[in-house]
């Protein structure tokens, strides 16, 4: 069970866990062993991204990213490539996702929202500016950071899963519909900046509703609802809003309000105050050449080093007391993907009573040694809930039992976590001082 730990290094990142596996990436958390700086890993198949008919198209709009730094746009630090994969390294963003609030708290006041619409314009913006689009802006790709601030992910990487055809106009037969515009659904061609602002007002209206304005079990319906912008505003909308609103989800790309108009919105204008930053940031493209020229030379090297388990008892006594929710709804991350508890239960009694604990709840389960993989059979919000567990020996009739979500949605993950620690009572070791907390 504790076997020694494996390592796995690219270069000069160590390289951690996965934190979610998005439609054409891997993204792993990692760390910087030079600097010890965070980052997030974007893993790609190189074949996928090189034969791509859009590669010129990803090489440019990555090397413009990598010129880019601005505070509500996920810095994109480099780029490298072993012989299969390409590593896109990105800032790493530690507030969760801006939407889990809304799944947990509802709708926002027009102030808080307003506060992330702003800066959300303010993104785009300026990356049209410099010639890239989002094409894919949803809630998944914006952020937050440690201070509450938007950061928009992914602006340039979208390319690598859409199509585009000899006209120049980008064409798509995949997105989430549900923020998409019509004129992309419509598959007519369109422009990119227009589409991205269509997007913007979805995530408005969501912000402000607490539910999305187009929504339709059945595909063909939702298409429908949203190439006519069939949608009602909530009653409690302020009269400036709704008109903004209005505005931006005009079905027609031509008439649709553009920035430089929503800049000078009433409702946009209020208390907004543009970011001050450094525009003029140095840097080299030399790493986004090597890649894109596949050339053998600056290839990084994927290292595993073998490595004994380093924590002690104690550490992971530490990390893991009880079974206590705090484990998971600390003050600072909310937004938590993975917990742990301790057991004196043997490993083998822990993972019965955990895969009896998921089966009913509806979850597939593999095990493997001492690793589980739970995989929810019914689709949620974000694709099927998946969840790895791991069984670690502290000392003879001790374990530490490791629970994390390796895809889907958080809460969703919240949520089964709460009945996994009601089913397992009996097998979480309660300390002198939980007992005492739960008196
Ligand atoms: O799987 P979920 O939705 O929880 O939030 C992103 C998503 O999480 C996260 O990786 C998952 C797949 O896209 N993610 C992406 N870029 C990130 C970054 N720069 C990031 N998390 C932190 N920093």
């Amino acid at each position: 069970m504790s076997q020694p730990k494996v390592k796995r290094r690219i270069g000069k990142y160590e390289v951690g866990r996965t934190i979610g596996e998005g439609t054409f990436a891997k993204v792993k958390f990692a760390k910087n062993s030079e600097t010890g700086e965070p980052v997030a890993l974007k893993i790609l198949d190189k074949d996928k991204v090189l034969k791509n008919k859009m590669s010129e198209q990803i090489k440019r709009e990555i090397a413009t990213m990598k010129l880019i730094k601005h505070p509500h746009v996920v810095r994109l630090n480099e780029v490298m490539a072993s012989k299969t994969k390409i590593f896109i390294v990105l800032e790493f963003v530690t507030g969760g996702e801006l939407f889990d609030k809304i799944v947990n708290h509802g709708r926002m006041q027009e102030d808080a929202a307003r506060k992330y619409f702003q800066q959300l314009i303010n993104a785009v913006d300026y990356c049209h500016s410099r010639g890239v689009y989002h094409r894919d802006l949803k809630p998944e790709n914006l952020l937050l950071d440690a201070s509450g601030n938007l950061k928009v992910s992914d602006f340039g990487l979208s390319a690598l899963s859409w199509q585009i055809r000899d006209d120049g106009l980008l064409h798509t037969t995949c997105g989430t519909p549900n923020y998409v515009a019509p004129e992309v659904l419509n598959d007519l061609g369109y422009d990119g900046a227009t589409a991205d602002l269509w997007s913007c007002g979805v995530i408005l209206f969501v912000l402000l509703a607490g539910y999305l304005p187009f929504d339709d079990p059945n595909v063909m319906n939702l298409y429908k609802k949203i190439s006519l912008a069939e949608f009602t505003c909530p009653p409690w909308l302020s009269l400036s809003a709704r008109i903004l609103i209005t505005r931006i989800l005009d079905p027609n790309p031509m008439t649709r309000i553009i920035i430089p108009e929503i800049l000078e919105d009433e409702w946009f204008k209020k208390d907004y105050k543009p970011p001050v930053f450094d525009e003029n940031y140095d840097t080299n493209l030399d790493d986004v050449e090597a890649v894109f020229k596949d050339s053998e030379e600056h290839l990084v090297t994927e290292k595993r080093e073998e490595q004994p388990a380093a924590l002690n008892a104690f550490e992971l006594i530490s990390m893991s007391r009880g079974l206590n929710l705090g484990n998971l709804f600390d003050g600072e991350q909310e937004f938590k993907r993975e917990t742990r508890f301790s057991s004196r239960c043997p490993a083998n009694d822990i993972i019965n009573k955990i895969e009896e604990a998921a089966k009913p709840l509806g979850f597939d389960v593999r095990k493997k040694n001492y690793k589980m993989r739970l995989e929810n059979v019914k689709a949620g919000r974000k694709g099927n809930l998946n969840i790895a567990t791991e069984v670690f020996q502290v000392a003879p009739s001790l374990h530490m039992v490791e629970v994390r979500k390796a895809k889907g949605d958080t809460l969703e993950f919240h949520k089964f976590y709460k009945n996994l620690s009601t089913s397992l009572d009996d097998v979480v070791w309660k300390t002198e001082d939980d007992m005492q907390e739960k008196k």
